[in-house]
């Protein structure tokens, strides 16, 4: 099959073309990866090429150690991704120590694989060794999250809290909560290890005047995951650009009744009384 008719590539470009759609993406803002099943790996095998220059990636990941990977390519534009997609991403593959990687398809006028690379690998890792069946990580200049991170203490139990109390779904959509990093230079090992930290606990890390990491089973848990938070933080930020205070909200106790109907674990730290 060749790479660009695979279904998981399709997925993958849908993906950042609703991002960009979002207005999440500026310029040659995000990035995007995918960790590949054999099967559609060896589904577009043909197209590999074999003769990659092995370079480092900063990290180690022993548990990704001979894996493939789909990724968006450093400084593109997710806006160009649905128009020229070979230019735009690559598949790379990780070598078997875990410490270096090899472009085999895409980037095809040159670039490297996204400057996040170490934090999409390291929290890839992070959520294989706890579940299997995570494949997706995100990361996103969702507007209104990045708002908030100006008005909001950059916690992890305010953040989940106020994102709970603006949309009845959340609690459902997320009930282990997200993460907040302070503000970090992007791109290093720091910033990597700071959001795999956090992505041991949640799916959401939201990185302070900057954007949201978040990570997912499939193209559409994922980017319905950012789409949730990011609805969740707009109706934060026109509520607080009405008044300061809420006149009603959902209650600890709405929220435990709904964790009792909706069969989910609310963490307590997150219940707090106000
Ligand atoms: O430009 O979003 O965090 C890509 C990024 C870096
Ligand atoms: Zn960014």
């Amino acid at each position: 099959m060749k790479v660009l008719n695979a279904p998981f590539v399709q997925g993958f470009m849908r993906m950042a073309d609703d991002g960009w759609q979002q207005g999440w993406h500026e310029r040659n803002g995000g990035n995007l990866s995918y960790r590949i099943r054999t099967e559609e790996i060896e589904s577009v095998r043909e197209e590999l090429k074999k003769d990659g220059e092995w370079k480092e990636i900063g990290i180690t990941v022993p548990a990704m150690a001979g894996e493939y990977f789909l990724v968006t390519g450093s400084g593109k534009y997710f806006r160009n991704v649905m128009r020229d997609p070979e230019d735009s991403i690559c598949i790379i593959e990780v070598d078997q120590a875990g410490e270096k990687y090899r472009i085999c398809w895409g980037l095809v006028n040159g670039g490297r694989p996204t400057s996040e690379l170490p934090s999409h690998l390291m929290n890839l890792e992070v959520k294989k060794l706890q579940n299997e069946k995570y494949r997706v990580v995100y990361h996103c200049h969702a507007t209104n999250i990045i708002a908030l991170t100006f008005v909001l203490p950059l916690k992890d139990e305010v953040f989940t809290r106020e994102l709970w109390e603006m949309a009845t779904e959340c609690p459902v959509v997320f009930p282990d909560g997200v993460g907040v990093v302070e503000w970090m230079v992007p791109g290093g090992r720091e910033i990597a290890v700071a959001t795999s930290e956090l992505m041991k606990k949640y799916d959401v890390a939201i990185w302070a005047h900057h954007g949201m990491f978040c990570a997912g089973e499939d193209f559409d848990l994922t980017f319905g995951l950012a789409h949730t938070v990011e609805k969740s933080a707009e109706i934060l930020v026109k509520m607080l650009s009405m008044r300061p205070d809420k006149l009603q909200t959902i209650t600890v106790q709405n929220f435990k009744d709904l964790a009792r109907d909706f069969g989910v674990t609310l963490p307590e730290k997150f219940l707090y009384e106000k």
